[in-house]
C-alpha cells in the first residue's frame, strides 16, 4: 500500500515539472518570433574598394535590398566624414520611399569593432535612395555600421556595413562590468532581474537614472524618438553580423527616473548596452556589459 502511495506521488510530481516547464517554453518561443526578427536576418557582404562595403540583408522568406557605403574621403580620426549609403533593391535599383518609423526614415548606429565607440544618427534623405550623414571616428581601426531603415510599405530592414580607419589600433581596456556609472550629471544603475542571464531567457533590464547631484530620481526625462528610451545591444564578436544586433523597447508604466526593457539573448557571451535616454533634451548614452551564459 505504501508502495502505491508513493509511485502516485511520483506521477503527480512529474505531471506538475512538465506542465512548468511547458509554459515558459511556448512563451518563449512566442516572444522569440515577435522581438527578434533581425536575428533571422543574414547578410552577405562584399568588398569594395578600401572604403566602401556592400550588404545584402534576407529576410527569412526573401532578400529585399541592399545598402552601400560611400565614403567622401580618407578617414582620419576625429575629423569628420561625409558618409553616403545608398539603398537599393537586390537588381541594384534605388528604393525611392522609405516610411519613418521611430520618428526617422534610417536609424544608423555606428560602432567600432571592440564596441568602445557608440553612435546613434539619423542620416538625410537626400533622393533616389541616397541617405548622407556626417560622422567622426575616434581611432583607427574597424567600425561596422547598422543601418535599419523600412522602405515603403515593407518591414524594417537591417544593413550591415563596414570600414577600417587606417592606422595604428590600440589595444580595447578590459571589460568593466560595473552596474553603477555617472555620465556627467547622471547616475545610472542597471539592474536586472535576473541573477545570471542565459540565452534564450526573458530577462528585464532596469536602468535606474539619479540627478547625480542629489541622488533622487530624475524627473526631467521626456521621450526619445518617441518612447520612454531606446536600448541598442551589441554581442562581441570578431566580425559583427545582423544577427549580434538587438534594438529593444522601453516598457511602459515604469516608476520615475526608470526605464525598463525586456529582452532576452539569443545565444551566450559578452553584450555590451547602451541606453540612451533624454534629460530635458540632452541625450544620455549608458553603457554596461552583461555577460550571458
Ligand atoms: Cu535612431
Amino acid at each position: 500500500m505504501k508502495r502505491f502511495i508513493n509511485a502516485i506521488a511520483i506521477t503527480t510530481t512529474l505531471v506538475i515539472v512538465q506542465a512548468c516547464s511547458s509554459l515558459p517554453k511556448a512563451e518563449e518561443k512566442a516572444m522569440s518570433v515577435s522581438t527578434h526578427q533581425h536575428e533571422e536576418l543574414s547578410i552577405n557582404e562584399s568588398h569594395h574598394g578600401e572604403h566602401s562595403t556592400s550588404s545584402t540583408v534576407h529576410g527569412e522568406k526573401k532578400a529585399l535590398t541592399q545598402a552601400k557605403l560611400k565614403v567622401s574621403s580618407n578617414i582620419t580620426p576625429n575629423k569628420n566624414i561625409s558618409l553616403l549609403i545608398d539603398v537599393q533593391d537586390l537588381e541594384g535599383k534605388a528604393i525611392a520611399k522609405f516610411d519613418n518609423f521611430q520618428e526617422k526614415l534610417m536609424h544608423l548606429i555606428i560602432v567600432s569593432d571592440d564596441l568602445q565607440f557608440f553612435s546613434h544618427l539619423h542620416p538625410t534623405y537626400k533622393d533616389n535612395g541616397q541617405f548622407q550623414v556626417e560622422a567622426s571616428f575616434p581611432k583607427a581601426g574597424g567600425y561596422t555600421f547598422f543601418s535599419d531603415y523600412k522602405p515603403a510599405g515593407q518591414s524594417e530592414q537591417i544593413s550591415v556595413l563596414k570600414t577600417q580607419v587606417p592606422g595604428i589600433t590600440i589595444a580595447a581596456p578590459e571589460i568593466d562590468i560595473k552596474r553603477s556609472k555617472t555620465f556627467n550629471d547622471t547616475q545610472v544603475n542597471l539592474a536586472l532581474s535576473e541573477p545570471t542571464v542565459k540565452a534564450g531567457q526573458e530577462v528585464t533590464l532596469m536602468f535606474k537614472l539619479q540627478d547625480a547631484t542629489n541622488n533622487q530620481p530624475l524627473t526631467d526625462l521626456q521621450p526619445y524618438l518617441g518612447e520612454k528610451g531606446h536600448l541598442v545591444i551589441l554581442r562581441q564578436s570578431s566580425s559583427l553580423t545582423a544577427a549580434d544586433y538587438i534594438h529593444a523597447h522601453a516598457l511602459n508604466n515604469t516608476p520615475t527616473g526608470q526605464v525598463h526593457f525586456m529582452t532576452s539573448f539569443p545565444q551566450a557571451g559578452k553584450y555590451k548596452l547602451w541606453g540612451q535616454f533624454n534629460r530635458n533634451g540632452k541625450i544620455i548614452t549608458a553603457d554596461f556589459w552583461i555577460n550571458v551564459v
